[in-house]
């Protein structure tokens, strides 16, 4: 394969709502570029980016597939990434390493949840948009109503550069306005035949292009100057403004296509290849320690890793961008990361599935590569001339939807384990923790569906799971001020035990008072593995107790802090006074003493107005107008407390307070309430108290259980 130089390559990434053709667009890429002599289909089950079993099976795209295609002598590669919610990991990795995303709006739907998902990535990504409004060919589709629905959603810089003639069945011409012609296109695909705008449609067209101009000289001042002398512009300055205004999003072209019947994609990709920014128009990308790369030859070597996947005879296939210099066979980078030099072996340009062998890659081109020793997602290999850092990697989204996961046969447990963290590997938005505090393997995800797939993976090894939701980490503490002693003494045949401790405890709270009426002689703060404090003085007077036996109480305490005396949660956020107590000259030894402040703590606790905490999370949910009222009533029965409602173009955002072990189905209930056009993004806020009913509630349930144990 030819090597492509940095001004000779674009990168695309398809994204868009679900099932709104992105896969089938880029199987008819591939065919206009010659890459597969025919068109394969979702329905047969043959295309080249939708080639996983998984996929295969349920007709939809699951990961992300790294595509390229040839176009007027320029390398376009694509990224295919699916468009359900749960995968838009994703979504994020391929806005992050693209120039422009090439947004596909199904023409029968307009602006769905899963459109507005992949909007607010490229809005956070500030990703160059061009749409496509895909599936013209179809009887529901209408150009205008959704045309209409993206400027409501998307604003005024929604430009329309191409609309249908003809829609629904049969749909083969646009008007193309940058061209000012006519676009007629075979069913099949290929170069369009083109003629004259034709009478019927010529004032449609003067007035849309006019629109187009001047968003077009918006691009830039000098592009103003010639639209105010001229009162137009020329292909070639439309072409440079758009490009212009790409970058900046100030301006947002609207294409045509029926990807099913390659119509409208040799446009599509001709535009793309003109008016679309080569990687190194776009902003520069910045290393962590400052220094920026702009995808030029001439710069030290310098890529990124944006996604890993395992493929089978492959093993670990690892995906690249490069910012700086060229990538060759055999070169010696470093990992910032781990401080390790890694040797660039085989070097493969990929479509789907099939891989052509290349051997060098030029900055601003994508590629993959094998056999890295250890290289993860998100990890550069830099020319260390150049310093010591790598790029920023792209932010992963908070998990929305967490399960406990066990095998059903527990000889299972391992390998599920191992092939867990080989997904996380592969998908950094599935988390996986074994959590200790609630002794359950916890699996964190964007969905139900991405739990699904995780289910379906496991299945093909057979590995059949059992999902349930996770256990609330709830945590303990007191309210007020207890005093309480406890002595420990055993007396059994030859030496006894004998420890008498004395305390009081009282709330931490930042910049707490210590009490006037007994003294402090030393203090030790210990930050707790499981958040807030525990700080223990020693305000013994009169040599009551060795300062030898403290740790021994201090031990004893931090045991009932471990397995919290209401629930057996995590206790936190407590002040301890060891201020009197009695030893035995002969029996006095550290286990009496432990055991002594253990029973003197849990005395203490329970006479301390003792709560019970949970974890509340700060959720952010976005819905159309009309289901504010389900989606309030049902944040009531969560007990969410509102603290916010704004509106952001169609949407309304609700800002809410919701305990997190209410929050354990929300994706699922949400998605019910608001006939699937509800989103939300989640976040752990703080611990708080919970209401007294609920706690009479938890301390019931633990009595039982702990009855049960018995
Ligand atoms: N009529 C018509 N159907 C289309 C067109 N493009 C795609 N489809 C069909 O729409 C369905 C979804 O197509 P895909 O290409 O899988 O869509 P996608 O956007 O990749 O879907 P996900 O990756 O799952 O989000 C399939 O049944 C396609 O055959 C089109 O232009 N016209
Ligand atoms: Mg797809």
């Amino acid at each position: 394969m030819k090597v492509y130089k940095t001004e000779e390559i674009r990168n695309i990434a398809l994204i868009g709502g679900a099932k709104s053709g992105k896969t089938t667009m880029a199987e008819s890429m591939l065919f206009e570029g010659k890459m597969i002599t025919r068109r394969g289909s979702i329905e047969d089950h043959n295309t080249a980016s939708d080639y996983r079993p998984i996929e295969l099976e349920r007709e939809n795209s699951v990961h992300s597939t790294l595509l390229h295609t040839l176009y007027n002598d320029k390398k376009i590669n694509i990224i295919d990434t699916p468009g359900f919610s749960d995968f838009v990991g994703e979504t994020i990795a391929a806005l992050n390493v693209t120039d422009t995303a090439l947004f596909l709006i199904n023409g029968q739907a307009g602006v769905e949840a899963t459109t507005e998902t992949a909007w607010r990535q490229t809005v956070a990504a500030n990703s160059p948009v061009v749409f496509s409004i895909n599936q013209l060919d179809h009887h529901g589709a209408n150009f205008d109503d959704t045309v209409r629905s993206l400027k409501d959603y998307f604003g005024e810089k929604v430009t329309v550069v191409q609309y249908p003639v003809n829609t629904g069945e049969g749909f083969n011409t646009v008007i193309d306005l940058i061209l000012m012609k006519q676009l007629k296109f075979k069913d099949g695909g290929g170069e369009p035949e083109v003629s004259d705008i034709p009478d019927s449609e010529k004032d449609k067209a003067d007035d849309l292009h006019l629109a187009l101009v001047e968003n077009a000289a918006e691009g830039g001042e000098h592009l103003m100057e010639k639209y105010f002398e001229n009162d137009t512009l020329t292909i070639e300055e439309m072409r440079e403004g758009v490009a212009l205004g790409l970058i900046t999003r100030s301006i947002f072209p609207v294409m045509c296509s029926s990807a099913k019947h390659g119509i409208g994609t040799a446009r599509i990709l001709d535009f793309i290849t003109n008016s679309c920014p080569p990687p190194n128009d776009m902003p520069e990308r910045a290393t962590t320690d400052g220094k920026t790369y702009n995808c030029n030859v001439s710069d030290p070597t310098a890529l990124f890793v944006f996604k890993t996947s395992i493929e089978q005879h492959l093993g670990e296939v690892s995906y690249f961008k490069v910012y700086g210099g060229e990538v060759k066979e055999g070169l010696d980078l470093t990992n910032p990361r781990t401080g390790n030099k890694e040797r660039i072996s085989q070097m493969f340009a990929l479509n789907g599935k099939n891989r052509d062998k290349i051997d060098r890659v030029m900055a601003g081109d994508i590629a993959t590569t094998i056999k890295l020793k250890d290289v993860r997602t998100g990890d550069s290999l830099m020319d260390m001339k150049n310093g010591d850092a790598g790029f920023e990697s792209f932010p992963i989204p908070e998990p929305l939807y967490t399960v406990a996961m066990k095998a059903v046969n527990s000889s299972d447990d391992e390998k599920m384990g191992a092939f867990l963290n080989e997904m996380h590997k592969t998908d950094p938005t599935l988390g996986v923790e074994f959590s200790r505090e609630l002794k359950q393997l916890l699996v964190k995800s964007q969905g139900e569906f991405q739990i699904n797939t995780v289910k379906w993976y496991l299945k093909s090894l057979n590995i059949e799971v059992e999902i349930a939701i996770p256990k609330t980490p709830y945590r303990e503490t007191i309210t007020k001020t207890a005093n309480a002693d406890y002595r420990h003494k055993k007396q059994s045949g030859g030496s006894g035990q004998f420890g008498e401790v004395h305390l009081r405890i009282m709330p931490y709270t930042e910049g707490y008072q210590h009490p006037t009426d007994i003294p402090v002689r030393g203090t030790d703060e210990h930050d707790l593995p499981w958040g807030g404090k525990l700080v223990f003085n020693n305000s013994i007077v009169g040599g009551a107790i060795d300062a030898r036996f403290l740790p021994a109480i201090l031990k004893g305490i931090m045991e009932r802090m471990n397995d919290g005396p209401l629930t057996g949660s995590y206790a936190r956020d407590i002040v301890v006074y060891i201020y009197d107590g009695k030893m035995h000259p002969v029996d006095s030894n550290e286990i009496s003493f432990k055991l002594a402040g253990r029973n003197a703590f849990s005395t203490a606790f329970k006479n301390a107005g003792p709560k019970i905490m949970e974890p509340i999370n700060d959720v952010e949910i976005r819905v159309p107008e009309e289901f504010m009222g389900a989606v309030m009533t049902d944040l009531q029965g969560r007990r969410g407390i509102i603290m916010g409602m704004s509106a952001d173009g169609k949407s309304q955002v609700i800002k809410a307070k919701v305990p997190a072990s209410e929050m354990g189905r929300y994706a699922t209930s949400l998605s019910s309430v608001t006939s699937g056009r509800g989103t939300f993004s989640m976040k752990f806020d703080a611990y708080q108290q919970v209401p007294s009913d609920e706690q009479a509630r938890l301390l019931k349930a633990y009595e039982e259980a702990q009855e049960e144990d018995d």
